[in-house]
């Protein structure tokens, strides 16, 4: 009882920042913005961020795409906003993850994370994120959040770097980049954790972050939290064939060949994508509904614990779809490791009653580095000590006001990308393993990145090259940590 008087109070409150938070929308005045930050700081909203792997804007049905049936990421936007200029800093997973939770460009992180970390690497096993570099689970516990992560870390392997030292109260889930579904290893490595201990548990990984998730909103509905939920789906699998001996008792790193690389499903959900030829789409098909379930037993919880209108909920994916695997980005070009826009425009949602008007479409240019100084900002935090590259972009939200913003990328080598307004430079190669090539695109006019303006608009290449690199040279003059 006790407990549900306490939901209710907040969601009372809550409501009453809902309505300060509506009206300046159309007041602009400094006072009622002040009002707000007050408000939202004395009620701040619990926080479910979930993420797929690899999940490609080509595969989610809201976004146009009936191929593979995704009502409860659909419900998500048809109750909240749909983005469709929303960018991942990266297009690979560690790099991307890095600037989800600090806010800032994977080129600032201490270790260069600008790649993805190999497990069998012995140098990466090394590497990761470190004290210091502070995530929003940190900052969000500052402010009494509970928090936890259930799902994939990829910011550094093994017990050394673990989320349990990064702010997160709860971890359920693997460091490696991709792990079996099945037998939850990073390929011969055991890789699936609660906390700080190895654990072995039984099912499909989807279904068990599902679970989890659905028991720790359950436990955790009478304080603000944050639940970080990035599925490993519907990402390529990584196991080993136990038959075969484990090549760390040979001190030998295996080669790709030898893993198990595959995507896997329950075949009851592969069962439903039968009349798919290609056998890798079917079964990543499969992934991506099982996955759209486990979202919709996770939006139920909420519901049923009547955390629904106190809650913000918000879905994305860590980089493009791999058309390798099964994924896609469609109608853009390019995927999973590319600078053009299949590799780095994602999918985002995000629900937030009171706040976010119900079945609204934003074409505001946004990044995952966004995600946490917004969420910060709704949560009453101030500004961090460290840098931030990400904006506050509750204002395009909540009250439709457009933010400029111009969005840099590289891969801190010979590739990556600059957005301004409707331009964008990509340094890219045209034909894989060949050097990169400069070229200067209209999103405006030509979204699909299919003619190069660069000897058209000698001026605006110029300004943006210029642009571009002197960001470059900034992030490169940092000091790294080794
Ligand atoms: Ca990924």
């Amino acid at each position: 009882m006790a407990s549900e008087r306490r939901t209710i109070i907040r969601t009372l409150l809550f409501f009453v920042a809902a309505l300060l938070s509506v009206e300046a929308g159309f007041s602009a005045s400094p006072q009622s913005s002040a009002s707000i930050g007050k408000a939202r700081a004395t009620t701040p909203p619990n926080v479910i961020l979930m993420m797929a792997d690899d999940l490609g804007i080509g595969d989610v049905g809201c976004y146009g795409h009936s191929e593979i049936p995704t009502p409860h990421l659909d419900s998500i936007a048809a109750q909240g906003v749909r983005m469709t200029q929303f960018y991942s800093s990266a297009p690979v997973c560690t790099p991307s993850r890095f600037s989800l939770l600090t806010g800032m460009l994977p080129n600032r992180s201490r270790d260069r994370l600008l790649d993805a970390l190999y497990y069998a690497d012995e140098n990466d096993l090394k590497r990761g994120l470190h004290h210091g570099e502070e995530i929003l689970a940190q900052r969000l516990k500052s402010k009494g959040y509970a928090t936890a992560l259930i799902g994939k870390w990829h910011l550094g392997h093994g017990k050394a770097f673990l989320p349990i030292y990064h702010g997160f109260d709860y971890f359920l889930g693997h460091t490696g980049g991709a792990i079996d579904f099945w037998t939850h290893r990073w390929g011969y490595i055991p890789d699936w954790y609660r906390n700080d201990e190895l654990i072995e548990q039984k099912g499909y990984t989807t279904d068990l972050i599902a679970d989890e998730a659905v028991s720790w909103i359950q436990a955790n509905s009478r304080k603000p939290f944050f639940l970080y939920i990035p599925f490993n789906a519907p990402h390529v699998a990584r196991g080993w064939d136990p038959k075969k001996k484990d090549p760390r008792l040979e001190s030998r790193v295996p080669d790709e060949r030898e893993f198990v690389t595959e995507l896997q499903a329950p075949e009851e959900a592969i069962a439903k994508f039968r009349w798919i030829k290609d056998p890798k789409r079917r079964v990543y098909a499969a992934m991506v509904s099982r996955m759209d379930d486990a979202v919709g037993r996770i939006l139920q919880a909420v519901q049923q614990s009547g955390l629904a209108p106190v809650t913000l909920i918000a879905f994305l994916s860590d980089n493009g779809g791999d058309p390798g695997w099964g994924g896609s980005s469609k109608p853009f070009r390019g995927g999973k490791t590319h600078y053009w826009e299949g590799g780095i425009r994602v999918p985002c949602l995000m629900r937030l009653p009171g706040h976010i008007p119900a079945g609204s479409i934003s074409h505001q240019v946004a990044a995952n580095l966004d995600i946490a100084p917004t969420v910060a900002t709704l949560a009453g935090l101030s500004v961090p000590a460290q840098p931030v590259d990400g904006v506050d972009i509750g204002p395009s939200l909540f009250q439709g006001r457009w933010i400029e913003r111009e969005l840099f990328f590289w891969n801190g080598k010979t590739a990556g990308a600059f957005r301004s307004g409707r331009w964008k430079l990509v340094e890219m190669p045209l034909v894989a393993g060949q050097p990169a090539e400069t070229g200067l695109y209209d999103l405006e006019t030509d979204a699909l990145e299919s003619r190069d303006f660069a000897s058209v608009y000698p001026a605006r290449l110029k300004e943006l090259q210029a642009k571009y690199a002197q960001v470059k040279q900034k992030l490169a003059s940092l000091p790294a940590a080794r």
